[in-house]
């Protein structure tokens, strides 16, 4: 059985085409050209917005070409201004750029989550993602260029996600990793010098110097000053850091998404691969200036040519044709466009020049005159060319207008035109409509940056209404947008039913609108809104010759469960679909949308599809939604596919709302349509801030020794206009990919289980216990067969040699179905002590394939130890015998406030990495001297004013609730089990704190701590009271309050400076 080890590792390295993004990005002879960065309508005109967007590329370009190694800068760059911004002399037509297209935008987040700026990036390693987001904020506010670094830094660090598909080498979540008996941060390089500090209030101190290993609160503060260049993907926001790691400074064993995501590749190793520096050498450019052109957002001028060739009356194309455009011209089209219709067979035919779509009535007369007949022979280049003549009709240039192209049949001279289209500066959205369509005609929207889409003549699939609904303007105003919530079909029995409901959400609600078609006879239709008012028939406008019923609702529609019914009257059975539309509600408060997407749109057999959909709220991800996408392929009945966005397989990310999946059943070569549905439920769908492929925030940094912590970042405020999701539907094309060499007959396994990315190992015990999300037998379907564990010591030999490394006996260990938990203990006798690292890695098997080496997994094993000598502290050899300790302050100068001791219990914690468990602490107080003795329950520390004139009152209402208060006077002493959390705001929550006072306000004073058997513990001095209820609050070294950190071995002065 073991023995298959047929490694198939390149499959799902995709040749991309076009991926998620469908930039006209290139890099001519090492500029980048066509680069697009568009400003949201949202946003008020502002002349330094745009001088801070020229003085951020400018720097980009610099730092592109030293990073890249004098490849690469930005030579061309295109500044797209929107419609609501007044024109200048100067500013240009678009022509194919849009704000949709652009690479860069700059937009607010409606709800305030802070100024991070990001790349939406969902593919796999090496492949493109959709844009960079900036905020105005970000742009405008120099303070934040301390926090992320200088802008054109952050921007090469973004067009790294966005361009070349690589990953943050941070890792938020897991900021450290174990290395041997110690902890290193995660980053690139591991040249990085730096210090790890706990800091709270601005206070820091060592980062748990009792076990040895980081706290929650432990930062990584890199040095001001670096030895190293790398990398300007772990952080753009210190000045030497100019370089990507390559694989010389690379850190593989980082736990981190570049790691994970390519095979533990370096950057620049992924990116010097690439279409972009294949065959592109490093060159002395005299001047990295880029040039800027400024482009000027325009209203919508759009054409639909038709084909109305003899082949349209078959399957009633012609009657659908009008249907769907119609729904177009009625309900998506935006306000203020400029509409005209063209018609083609053998010669092409104006309808009708442009009208401005400002009245319901425009909008019904342009209906009226779509293409009633069919006849003649196809000629697609005679119907652009008419489509270019209307398209000049308001300003002689086509450049910047779109034309929506329907065709069902096949045309040889379909290249004759491509160079004229090429030239038109103009978008052509390509819909083909059955299985005869020209192979060609996908090349058109290819080349101009226009939408593909595809339609069956299976009415029941309703595709052909999904392209025209899918037809919506670009220009980033989404309240201007129609949005899709249901689009369904059904083939019905004489007097049977089509029931279902529509939920309508409160981001939605205007103009909204109900359509039912049907195909002989005029159904009975109710329709119940969420009041339980009812809409029948004779509420419908009805158009019996287009067989149409549309319903309108007037004003907001109410928000909730919309039911409809509708039972075929007709002898016979027909089919019935049903179509809804609305838009935003509230022109402020962005709509719950779907973005639906193909990594390819191309493909050739066996390279998978991954269908990937975007559920947002402006830019705030929704998770928690149910994701369906519907496969319709060229011979063989519909799939349905759960999208899901859980961080596995095809899924990049976990909870980004991106919701991901391979499609792999391929069944015949041709069109392939893909629609998505989303479904999302009240009180499970939730709005979440995006975590991934940011500029990374950098608490602070070290210089001369000393910490200096950066602003904190912005708070998030939850309290902003958010509305409640509720329930909702909504229903969005992704187009169409046509698929190629897919063999006859049943096709043969040629997919692999897909790659493991999520291995995580633990020391629980004594034993070591490994889970996992289950791939499937063929990427992230099905069931693999078997599972191949292997460990080591060596992280090197499980990457570079995993056939000889030792094997786990994993005989009673059987793959669960894709997507499952998997969790799995290592039987083999290991022993455990402390710097106990182990690397397990895995595979699957799906017994002709196996997967990918999974992700390198570390169980790793630290005990208590003193701190790392990196510590931001100094540390002190004791002067007094070990393991009882008194301590004299006798050296802090008390000049300001009222003094509070605070007595910090830094309790012993054995870990195993994933565990700390509290022990019981053991204190024998002895000194002859101390005023106050232990409570002969156990553990306890005691206070003691040692001035004899001056008594110690010990605040039990700031005591940690494992602290008791012992009967004799100011002593504490430790419990196992907290009396209750958080009953009292004046708690120490977190760390065994207590407050002690003393009335002094100025003069010299000393104090006298009796400990015993505690491991470490600390006493200060706080001038004010510090925080208790934040995590973590305790002594530190600032203006609030010094400390004095002990441990069995050594005392620690954390980073005292002089008051
Ligand atoms: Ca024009
Ligand atoms: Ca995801
Ligand atoms: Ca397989």
């Amino acid at each position: 059985m073991k023995s298959v080890k047929i490694f198939l590792l390149s499959i799902v390295s995709l040749v991309c085409i076009c991926a998620v993004s469908c930039s006209d990005v290139k890099l001519v002879n090492n500029g980048y050209e066509n680069v697009v960065i568009a400003i949201n309508p949202g946003i008020p005109e502002d002349p330094m917005l745009i001088t801070k967007i020229q003085e951020m590329v400018r720097s980009a370009s610099n730092f592109l070409y030293k990073a890249t190694k004098h490849r690469a800068y930005f030579r061309d760059v295109k500044i797209l201004l929107p419609i609501t911004w007044s024109s200048q002399p100067h500013y240009q037509r678009p022509s194919t750029q849009s704000y949709e297209k652009a690479n860069v935008i700059i937009a607010n987040p409606h709800t305030q989550y802070g100024d991070d700026p990001y790349t939406l990036q969902y593919g796999q390693c090496g492949d493109k993602g959709r844009y960079i987001h900036f905020t105005q904020n970000f742009m405008l506010d120099d303070a934040l260029i301390q926090v992320y670094g200088d802008r054109g830094s952050v921007l090469v660090h973004e067009w790294a996600h966005l361009r070349w598909g690589v990953f943050d080498e941070y890792n938020d979540l897991v900021p450290f990793y174990a290395d041997g008996d110690t902890y290193e941060a995660t980053r690139c390089s591991k040249e990085m010098k730096g210090l790890k500090a706990s800091c709270t209030g601005g206070t820091c101190g060592a980062c748990d110097p009792s076990t040895g290993l980081p706290e929650a609160d432990c930062n990584f503060f890199p040095d001001q000053n670096q030895v190293t260049s790398s990398s300007i993907m772990y952080t753009t926001g210190l000045p030497g850091v100019v370089d990507f790691c390559d694989n010389k400074t690379h850190n593989r064993e980082a736990p981190n998404m570049q790691n994970k995501m390519c095979n533990e590749r370096s950057t620049w190793d992924v990116i010097s691969k690439l279409d972009d520096f294949k065959n592109n050498h490093p060159t002395n450019i005299a001047s990295l200036e880029p040039k800027f052109t400024f482009l000027h957002a325009k209203d919508r001028v759009l054409c639909l040519v038709l084909d109305t060739s003899g082949s349209m009356s078959v399957e009633n194309r012609i009657q659908r044709l009008q249907q769907a455009a119609g729904i177009f011209l009625l309900q998506i089209i935006e306000d203020q466009s400029h509409v005209g219709i063209v018609g083609f067979d053998s010669y092409a035919t104006v309808i009708h020049e442009l009208t401005l779509i400002e009245s319901e009535d425009a909008r019904k007369k342009l209906k009226s005159l779509l293409p009633k007949i069919a006849s003649g022979g196809t000629n697609i280049c005679a119907g652009v060319q008419a489509g270019f003549q209307v398209l000049r009709g308001d300003d002689g240039a086509t450049n910047g207008d779109e034309i929506v192209l329907l065709t069902d049949g096949e045309d040889g001279g379909i290249s004759s035109c491509f160079s004229e289209v090429k030239q038109s500066g103009a978008v052509i959205h390509t819909i083909a409509l059955g299985p005869n369509a020209d192979a060609g005609l996908e090349q058109l929207s290819s080349m101009t940056g226009g939408l593909q889409y595809a339609a069956t003549d299976k009415l029941d699939e309703n595709g052909l209404v999904d392209a025209f609904t899918g037809l919506v303007s670009g220009n980033g105003n989404m309240s201007q947008q129609s949005i899709q919530l249901e689009s369904s079909g059904k083939s019905i029995a004489s007097n049977d039913w089509f029931n279902g409901t529509v939920f309508i959400d409160k981001s939605v609600g205007k103009n909204t609108f109900f359509v039912i078609t049907w195909e002989i006879d005029t159904p009975q239709m109710f329709i119940h809104n969420p009041n339980g008012k009812l809409y029948r028939n004779g509420n419908f406008e009805m158009d019996t010759v287009l067989l149409t019923a549309r319903l309108p609702i007037l004003g907001l529609a109410h928000s909730g469960a919309w039911m409809y019914s509708i039972q075929n009257g007709a002898g016979t059975t027909q089919i019935v679909t049903i179509t809804v539309t609305s838009r935003a509600a509230d022109e402020n408060i962005p709509p719950v949308t779907v973005n639906a997407h193909l990594n390819q749109d191309t493909t050739s057999f066996p390279n998978p599809l991954i269908i990937f959909a975007e559920v947002s709220q402006g830019f705030l991800p929704v998770v928690g939604a149910k994701v369906t996408a519907t496969v319709e392929r060229a011979g063989g009945q519909p799939v349905n596919l759960e999208l899901l966005d859980n961080g596995r397989g095809a899924d990049a990310v976990r909870n980004d709302g991106v919701y991901s999946r391979y499609f792999t059943e391929f069944l015949g070569n041709g069109r392939y349509t893909i629609k998505v549905s989303v479904q999302g439920k009240d009180g499970i769908v939730r709005l979440t801030t995006r975590k991934q492929s940011h500029a990374m925030y950098i608490p602070g940094y070290v210089q001369n020794g000393q910490i200096h912590h950066n602003p904190p970042k912005p708070p998030v405020d939850r309290n902003d206009s958010q509305i409640q999701l509720g329930s909702f539907n909504r229903v969005k094309t992704a187009g169409a990919c046509i698929v190629s060499q897919v063999p006859p007959g049943t096709p043969f396994d040629v997919f692999p289980p897909s790659k493991i990315k999520d291995l995580q190992a633990a020391i629980v015990g004594d034993a070591i216990q490994l889970k996992w999300t289950a791939p499937g037998d063929d990427l992230d379907q099905g069931t693999a067969s078997f599972y191949e564990i292997k460990l080591s010591k060596s992280f090197a030999q499980l990457r570079d040699d995993f056939p000889n490394a030792q094997s786990v006996n994993t005989t009673d260990l059987k793959p669960k179905v894709a997507s499952s938990e998997e969790s799995f203990t290592v039987s083999e006798n290991m022993e455990l002590k402390n710097g106990t690292v182990i690397y397990f890695a895995i595979q699957a098997f799906d017994g002709n394939h196996s997967s990918a080496l999974s992700n390198i997994a570390q169980a790793a094993l630290i005990l208590a130890s003193p701190p790392p000598t990196s510590q931001p502290v100094q540390t002190i050899e004791p002067t007094q015998p070990h393991n009882t300790v008194v301590i004299n302050i006798s050296e802090i100068l008390v000049i300001v406030g009222i003094v509070v001791i605070v007595v910090s219990l830094i309790i012993s914690i054995t870990v195993c990495v994933v565990t700390k468990k509290h022990q019981a602490v053991q204190l024998d107080m002895n000194s002859a001297h101390l005023q106050l003795k232990i409570s002969r329950k156990g553990p306890a520390v005691e206070v003691i004013e040692a001035e004899q004139n001056q008594a110690v009152q010990l605040d039990m209402n700031s005591a940690h609730l494992q602290l008791k208060t012992s009967r004799k006077g100011p002593a504490v002493e430790v419990i196992e089990a907290e009396q209750s959390k958080w009953c009292n705001a004046e708690h120490f929550s977190t760390l065994l704190n207590v407050l002690a006072t003393a009335g002094s306000i100025t003069g010299l004073h000393y104090w006298e701590v009796n400990v015993k058997d505690i491991p470490s513990w600390a006493v200060g001095i706080a001038y004010l009271r510090i925080p208790h209820m934040i995590p973590g609050s305790k002594l530190g070294s600032e203006e609030n309050s010094r400390a004095f950190l002990a441990q069995k071995e050594a005392f620690i002065v954390p980073n005292m400076t002089p008051r």
